[in-house]
């Protein structure tokens, strides 16, 4: 197989876009489509601040490494969950993130929960009930408080995480199944910022999972390969497997299904004004946003923490 650029041995072959590159040529291809990506979707313009959430994965450390080389001024945010207890999952995705961001010289934030809050994600699901085992629901609250928290408090313009293709396909899979319009709509490349709430981008969400690993082991990034102890087991996993079948036997079928569903939303299939959100409150405790009037659900999470 030869590089489609330069004739040389390729090392990548994408049978989704008949395309096969050199190592040389494959570093460059990935950082082009994003920033192709970026302007298609008018995520951010080259003067803004972006807050990039790392997790010390192959994805979110592939794409704050794609957003430095292209220039722009991103800064990252690692939140550690504490998730660690026999694994040591946090820490070990901690120490690569300090890792990669010293080794480039570029600004990472870190907010501890356990320091921070007093409690790790583990313990907050079980002292407030929520969850049955799997503390996801309550981590995914509490990170989304502490992102926009962080974006809004240091002045970014726009929070970009790593999601890449399969993430993507997997969730519009499960909103598919259940033809949950709001959630369909909310699902997009760039989710416009309005009353407190940061913008929300994904630049990674055209490329497939595997395109991410070999940017990332092309590069030489050093990332933690063991996913968080909780997602195993997960819907999210098991529909990836499902497309995955599907991408077997029909190559391209996972992005096709995605970009179908965007040109979709863009024609207004689901029938909702997407510029015109609901106007958001503002929550009394930490003043952020909430979609609700009183508490937002974060604040209201940590009061049942509280001990009497
Ligand atoms: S939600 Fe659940 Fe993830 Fe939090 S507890 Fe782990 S698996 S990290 S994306
Ligand atoms: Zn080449
Ligand atoms: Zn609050």
């Amino acid at each position: 197989m030869k590089c489609r650029t330069c004739g040389g041995k390729a090392v990548v072959n994408m049978r989704q876009h008949k395309l096969a590159l050199c190592k040389e040529h494959y570093l460059d291809w990935v950082p082009a489509q994003t920033a192709r990506f970026i302007k298609k979707y008018r995520m951010f313009a080259p003067q803004e601040r972006v807050l990039v959430a790392v997790s010390g994965g192959k994805d979110s450390l592939s794409l704050w490494d794609i957003l430095h080389r292209l220039g722009y001024q991103a800064d990252g945010l690692y939140l550690g969950l504490g998730i660690d207890e026999g694994v040591g999952y946090s820490a070990e995705s901690r120490r690569l993130t300090e890792q990669f961001a010293a080794q480039r010289g570029l600004t990472l934030h870190v907010v501890d929960f356990p320091q921070t809050y007093g409690q790790n994600i583990p313990n907050l699901a079980a002292l407030t009930h929520r969850g049955q085992g799997r503390p996801c629901s309550v981590c995914g609250v509490a990170k989304r408080h502490e992102m926009n928290r962080i974006a809004r408090d240091m002045g970014y313009d726009v929070l970009a995480t790593g999601h890449n293709l399969d993430d993507e396909a997997a969730v519009l899979f499960a909103n598919t199944l259940a033809w949950s319009q709001d959630y369909l709509l909310r699902q997009a490349p760039v989710l416009p910022g309005h009353d407190g709430l940061a913008r929300k981008v994904k630049p990674l969400c055209r490329f497939y999972e595997k395109e991410m690993a070999a940017y990332a082991l092309l590069s030489g990034i050093e990332y933690i390969y063991e996913e968080c102890p909780f997602s195993v087991g997960s819907t999210s996993i098991y529909y990836k497997e499902l497309l995955n079948q599907l991408e077997n036997t029909r190559p391209g079928a996972k992005l096709s299904f995605y970009l179908r569903f965007l040109e979709a939303r863009e024609s207004g299939m689901f029938n909702l004004p997407e510029d015109s959100p609901p106007p958001l409150f503002r929550c009394p405790t930490c003043g952020q946003p909430t979609q609700y009037e009183g508490k937002c659900s974060f604040c209201r999470m940590m009061e049942k923490t509280e001990t009497p």
